[in-house]
């Protein structure tokens, strides 16, 4: 079997590698142009892909259709996994255009494409909770209806009906895993998950003394990406095509995230967070809460990994990342000096 992942240099195109990769599949992998230190290969390097023979790295831009074409008549793909995507919704209201572009028109082209040369290609598109945005029920699942809140919601549920158009229309295997967030030590630095983990080690190797954030109110029904990614391959290996929600069903704030991640090595947030308006947003998504009911039945999926087991592992990612050995740490009684990984 041969997949194509778009995206595949982020947070999730890593872990789906390794995913597919161990279980035999031929995965050839795809994000834009950047420059050329090839520091965006890092997440590939790291969970082991870039080494796999049968892992292939190519450019391709699904803004661009004749590039897009192009990929899909060079080789025979049995599955295509879009996780292409401006995912930081924050950037999504300073760049409406770039992110409908890449989240909804970019979709179009790998669809057209693949109606046009590749029919029987089974087809995979990441949709996200930010589609439900302003929620008026307690939980979340493929029937509730959407109510975006940012220009990267409003793109990605165009996106989402037009997977579910072509499925109607042409018959083809499209569908759309709707993921909650998901998280791990592979996330964006950007993102408010790994912003404070991250953080959190720079106080701790005494390289900051504190983190700016927004709105600590916010509450997201936060996964691990690793059990995320094994709910896309489990959508795509159904007889029939359908949505799913991939979701914990537990809700947490950016507090609890605070709480965890800062008493994991001994120091109380509230000594070191501040509230900068720059972090706000001009319409957020307050609460947000999966339920993955279809999902436990119809595949069999359950998330494994704990929301506080989650925050620890990323601290101690990052702990390490800025030369601090966590077992160390720990052990001398949080001394960074002590347990400096030199
Ligand atoms: P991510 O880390 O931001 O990765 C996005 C990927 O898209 C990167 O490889 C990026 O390339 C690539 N990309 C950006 N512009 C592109 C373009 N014009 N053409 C082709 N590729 C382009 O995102 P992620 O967290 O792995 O998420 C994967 C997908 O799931 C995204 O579509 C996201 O919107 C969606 N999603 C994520 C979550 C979540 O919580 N993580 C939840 C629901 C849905 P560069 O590395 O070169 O920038
Ligand atoms: O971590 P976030 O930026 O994630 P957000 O906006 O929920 O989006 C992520 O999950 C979506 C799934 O629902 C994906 F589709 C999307 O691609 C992305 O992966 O922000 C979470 C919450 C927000 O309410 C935000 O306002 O945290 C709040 N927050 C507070 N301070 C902050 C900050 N977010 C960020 N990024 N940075 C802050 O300083």
């Amino acid at each position: 079997m041969h997949a194509l992942i778009t995206g595949v240099t982020g947070q999730d195109g890593a872990y789906l590698s390794a995913l597919l990769l161990g279980e035999g599949y031929q995965v050839t992998g795809t994000s834009p142009r950047r420059s050329s230190d090839n520091s965006n290969l890092r997440r590939l390097m790291e969970v082991g892909a870039l080494e796999n023979h049968k892992f292939k790295y190519d450019t391709m831009d699904v803004t661009c259709a004749s590039s897009v074409d192009a990929m899909i008549t060079s080789q025979h793909f049995d599955v295509i996994y879009n996780l292409a995507a401006q995912s930081y919704v924050a950037e999504s209201f300073v760049s409406p255009l770039a992110t409908t572009q890449i989240n909804y028109n970019g979709v179009l082209n790998l669809l057209e494409s693949i109606k046009k040369f590749s029919r029987e290609t089974r087809f995979y598109q990441a949709s996200t909770s930010e589609m439900f945005g302003l929620v008026d029920c307690e939980a979340q699942n493929e029937d509730t209806k959407f109510h975006p809140r940012s220009p990267y919601g409003v793109a990605k549920c165009a996106a989402h009906y037009a997977v579910q158009n072509y499925r109607e229309a042409y018959g083809m295997y499209a569908c759309s895993g709707i993921l909650f967030n998901h998280e791990s030590p592979h996330r964006g630095i950007e993102f408010v998950t790994r912003k404070i983990t991250d953080g959190v080690a720079k106080i701790v190797s005494k390289q900051r003394m504190d983190i700016s954030l927004g709105t600590l109110d916010s509450q997201r029904d936060w996964g691990h990406a690793r059990d995320y990614v094994r709910g896309m391959h489990m959508m795509m290996t159904q007889d029939r095509p359908e949505d799913f929600v991939i979701a914990t069903g537990v809700t947490h704030s950016v507090r609890d995230v605070l709480e965890i991640a800062f008493s994991h090595v001994g120091l109380d947030y509230r000594d070191y967070v501040e509230q900068d308006a720059r972090y706000m947003r001009p319409s957020d998504v307050p609460i947000l809460c999966g339920d993955p009911s279809k999902a436990r039945s119809k595949l069999g999926w359950e998330p494994t990994v704990d929301f506080e087991d989650m925050i620890k592992e990323m601290v101690d990612f990052d702990l390490f990342r800025h030369n601090v050995d966590p077992l160390k740490y720990f052990l001398t009684g949080g001394s960074a000096d002590a347990a400096a990984n030199r």
